[in-house]
């Protein structure tokens, strides 16, 4: 029997334990101490989540501090290397390789920032701090949220839209891996068998100080990650040339299914400050009609990302397929064949795992990796995507054992990275905040469902 006390508890403490107060009236939620020192893009809206219910300033400051590393043109970086210049390297590729302030006026001046992106789901998380604020406050406070982040988060999305997406298709472009948040995802294997680095300089991987190697990126992998950051230095950054001439081009599902419901939000906050939605609801329509054309693969009944160099779906079978249902989107048809998926041994059905999670890649795939970063392991952000799915199509009950798993899984091995879907042994960094912060969230909704 789960004790939510005790879970609450030792939830909240993993995100307090890994606050960082920068002074000034900023800080923010490192992922987990050790391996990821600095301030990641989505870990800290997931974070939000968490920390909306209890302490809706902390959120805000979280995602405050995030937005001081916005570019002048919108991007957002996937890492703020906060007060970083005075320190030995503590991560790489730290803000030595990625130069950005070098390379491009477009950076901030005050904190050095990696020059990729990461999946938007900053408008998801204010929002949500919002409604909290709203229940508690009431709407003048709320609004006032609203109308101090709305200009940074459309910016964001514009920018995403516009120069990730100038084909118009609905679906966002990424030039690296890590821009997924799903870095080491087969997913991206046949996109990166063409990637042959050369000329890369010497370095020092550090996050195998922390975490066991078995767990983490083969070299291969993360030569191909250093290589395609320098290519990206080598323009500055500039999106246009990028287009023009980055080996890895690819159309992500998941990053544009969360800019959908991302915008959605985006859209609600327009109209509550009053300001034009034309151009949202655009980009709205735009991924509708986008994720089928582009995604959908008739043959095999199953949503892909697509690869805009080879000009095919990348059909490697992983939990990434069903993102698209948190959405809400796709007919409930599909969605009543897809789901079937989670009952068979190739996920988490009959008893094939030890917590009926979902992992992220099927575990009879020749792909699949039990302790694998990515390449397997069960990832709480990803169950707490399905599970928002599962509610949007009515899947109540499902979705209320999904959150029991988490439960049961969190109590029984602690707020680890990921898990192994086969024991469930914890692996990975261990305390990590997102882990924490979408377990807070479940676990609101649970006691207050009842
Ligand atoms: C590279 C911080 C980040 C997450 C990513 C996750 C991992 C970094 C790494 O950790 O990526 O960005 O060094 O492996 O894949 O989703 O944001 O938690």
């Amino acid at each position: 029997m789960v004790d939510y006390r005790h879970l609450e508890h030792s939830a909240k403490s993993v995100l307090r334990n890994n606050w960082v107060d920068l002074g000034k009236g900023l800080g923010y939620t490192q992922p987990a101490q050790g391996i990821y020192p600095y301030q990641w893009n989505w870990d800290s809206a997931f974070a939000a989540y968490g920390f909306a219910h209890y302490d809706p300033t902390r959120s805000l400051t979280d995602l405050r501090t995030l937005f001081q590393g916005q570019w002048q043109n919108g991007f957002l970086p996937h890492i703020l290397f906060w007060d970083v210049p005075a320190q030995p390297e503590l991560y790489y590729p730290g803000p030595q390789l990625w130069e950005v302030q070098k390379v491009t006026e477009l950076a901030p001046k005050k904190v050095a920032t990696s020059g990729i992106t990461q999946p938007p789901l900053q408008a998801m998380a204010l929002w949500h701090i919002y409604k909290e604020i709203l229940a508690r406050q009431g709407p003048a406070p709320a609004k006032k949220i609203l109308a101090e982040f709305y200009p940074r988060l459309y910016k964001l999305h514009q920018f995403l839209h516009q120069k990730r997406d100038p084909e118009g298709s609905g679906l966002i472009t990424i030039f690296h891996p890590w821009e997924s948040g799903f870095d080491n995802s087969p997913r991206w294997d046949e996109a990166l068998e063409r990637i042959i680095p050369n000329n890369l300089p010497k370095y020092q991987r550090l996050d195998i100080r922390f975490v066991k190697s078995a767990q983490r990126p083969r070299k291969k992998q993360y030569d191909k990650y250093i290589y395609l950051a320098l290519k990206l230095k080598q323009t500055g950054y500039d999106s246009e040339k990028s287009y023009a001439e980055h080996p890895f081009k690819v159309k992500d599902l998941t990053f544009s299914s969360i800019l959908y419901l991302a915008d959605k939000r985006l859209l609600y906050m327009a109209q509550e400050l009053d300001q034009p939605t034309s151009e949202i609801k655009g980009w709205l329509e735009r991924f509708e009609k986008g994720v089928f054309q582009t995604c959908w693969h008739q043959e095999d009944q199953m949503f892909y990302d697509f690869d805009l160099i080879s000009q095919k779906h990348l059909r490697t079978q992983t939990a990434s397929s069903l993102v698209p249902f948190s959405t809400g989107l796709i007919p409930s048809s599909i969605f009543q064949k897809t789901i079937k998926l989670l009952e068979k041994a190739d996920y988490c059905g009959q008893g094939a795992c030890a917590y009926e999670l979902l992992p992220s890649v099927a575990i009879q795939s020749p792909v699949f990796e039990d302790s694998r970063y990515w390449r397997g392991p069960i990832w709480l952000n990803l169950n707490w995507l399905l599970w928002r799915g599962l509610q949007a199509y009515g899947y109540h009950q499902r979705a209320r054992h999904l959150a029991q798993e988490v439960f049961r899984l969190v109590s029984d091995q602690g707020f680890y990275e990921f898990f192994s879907p086969l024991t469930g042994q914890g692996l990975g960094a261990k305390n990590f905040s997102w882990t924490a912060a979408v377990t807070l969230d479940m676990l609101y909704h649970t006691l207050s469902s009842g």
